[in-house]
């Protein structure tokens, strides 16, 4: 079933603000995070304001509230000059930020020079050693990626799927992103966005519950709720055998 997807779409991406990201729920060094988010066309998550900090730490909730994540910031490069993994410098006493109390601390012996969340007991950032193996953010680059990446979904969508009915709610295909570019929630997920139609979809679909395009309740086409939170939910376009 999965053969349609195309190997060129990274999968779990979430929209917030026009980017893209993915708390990613297996543990790594920050050098092999760094990695995996880069064959996925990307780079760690650069939680550079509140909004964003406050998303990310949500997200990694969701996924994992009692372990570390990664991000993209680290003084590797020397002590104290700390940078964004997207080389944009970043001043740790004047820049924004979310660090516990007393951090960065650069403990330890060899010294702690990258940068996570801690877990949802506390809160906030720590630098730690950077070969510790921790779950990790990843974000598509801003703009091009995260645009490429909805085109990606769109491009990717099973179109020899077609309903029947105009209104497209009888379509089983795996569409999986709206109008406007924005991944759809699953339906068994209540994230962003609460009381989701899983009582429908546990009624009438032996299908896993997906994140596609449907029709549960009479609406005018195709939608979903939107894995951006701040839009509760979206039309998605008509499979193309439809028009
Ligand atoms: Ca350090
Ligand atoms: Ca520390």
């Amino acid at each position: 079933m999965d053969d349609h997807i195309s190997p060129g779409c990274p999968s779990g991406y979430t929209s917030y603000d026009g980017t893209f990201f993915k708390a990613y729920n297996q543990a790594k060094t920050y050098s092999q995070a760094r990695h995996v988010c880069e064959d996925d066309g990307g780079l760690l998550a650069m939680p550079k304001n509140q909004d964003l900090d406050t998303f990310l730490v949500k997200l990694k909730n969701s996924v994992d509230s009692g372990e570390y994540f990664w991000f993209g910031l680290s003084d590797e490069l020397g002590e104290g000059e700390w940078m964004w993994v997207d080389w944009t410098p970043y001043n740790a006493t004047s820049d924004w930020g979310n660090w516990q109390p007393g951090q960065p601390d650069d403990a330890f012996g060899a010294g702690e020079d990258c940068v996570h969340y801690v877990s949802a007991r506390g809160r906030g950032w720590n630098d730690l050693r950077c070969d510790t193996t921790l779950k990790f953010i990843c974000q598509l680059t801003q703009d091009e990626g995260s645009r490429d990446h909805a085109s990606c979904l769109m491009k990717n969508a099973d179109k020899t799927v077609c309903p029947d009915k105009s209104d497209g709610s009888d379509y089983r295909g795996n569409l999986s992103v709206t109008r406007s570019g924005k991944t759809c929630q699953r339906w068994d997920l209540n994230y962003p966005h609460a009381y989701p139609y899983y009582w429908w979809w546990f009624d009438n679909h032996s299908d896993p519950p997906e994140n596609y395009c449907r029709n549960p309740d009479g609406a005018l086409g195709l939608w979903c709720y939107t894995t951006d939170p701040s839009t509760r939910w979206e039309y998605c376009n008509n499979p193309a055998c439809l028009i």
